[in-house]
């Protein structure tokens, strides 16, 4: 048996038809089912529905023998113990530093005033401005970021943006791009090693 970990919305959604092209269809759609194990068309093959940030953690811990979750999830967790072979190239986004209109982020940065960011990528917002030689307080979220420089929680966001409708319904903009976002399938170190053939018929069809 196989255990893929998947979380429920865009990335259940767009591995779809990548687990289409496998042979690999779910018999339950988690949005209707309540069922967090999913059994599919390949008797072998079962997906469970976790949080998207726990997705690396099931598959590091060999919960899930593989998993597909968002290089920004990756970025911020580590990927210790992970294989990961294959990018998707699915739900891809950036991730960005954006302020309220009117902010000028430009001028805090170079007075080298310190920067209050809200966000749910903390590390990745650290390693950003460290780079960059800013000093910044990080406010941790787990969502709704958008709200914060609004209501004078934070002066910047670190979060991912795609279509920028979510940022511009809330009268803020993107100032940085950081860096961009896509999917990765991660594999457990000793699944790979130990079902290595099982998993090749699967991964083999993914390969871009
Ligand atoms: O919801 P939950 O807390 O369980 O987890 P999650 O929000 O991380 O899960 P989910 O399903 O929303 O996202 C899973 C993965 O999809 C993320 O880890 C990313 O790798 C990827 N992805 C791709 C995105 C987006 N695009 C995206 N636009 N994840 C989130 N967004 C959000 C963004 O945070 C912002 O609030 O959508 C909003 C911006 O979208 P636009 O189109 O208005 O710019
Ligand atoms: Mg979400």
């Amino acid at each position: 048996m196989l255990t893929l970990a998947l979380s429920k919305g865009r990335i259940f959604e767009e591995t779809a038809p990548v687990l289409a092209k496998a042979g690999i269809r779910p018999l339950e759609d988690p949005e209707q089912s309540r069922k967090l194990i999913i059994p599919t068309s390949n008797p072998e093959v079962q997906i469970i529905i976790v949080r998207a940030s726990d997705v690396p953690t099931y598959v590091q811990f060999g919960a899930a023998d593989f998993g597909v979750a968002g290089q920004d999830v990756l970025l911020e967790k580590g990927s210790d113990g992970l294989y990961i072979p294959i990018d998707l190239g699915i739900a891809r986004c950036r991730m960005a530093v954006a302020v309220k209109n009117g902010f000028d982020y430009a001028a805090a940065v170079r007075q080298g005033s310190r920067l209050r960011v809200a966000t749910k990528y903390v590390n990745c917002a650290r390693e950003h401005f460290a780079n960059k030689g800013v000093h910044i307080d990080t406010i941790h979220l787990y969502g709704s970021m958008e709200l914060a420089p609004l209501v004078g929680l934070a002066d910047a966001i670190v979060d991912l943006v795609s279509t920028g409708n979510t940022l511009r319904a809330n009268n803020l903009v993107e100032v940085e791009s950081i860096t961009d976002i896509s999917a990765r399938l991660i594999v457990n170190q000793a699944s790979f090693k130990r079902k290595r053939a099982q998993l090749q018929k699967i991964l083999s069809v993914w390969q871009p």
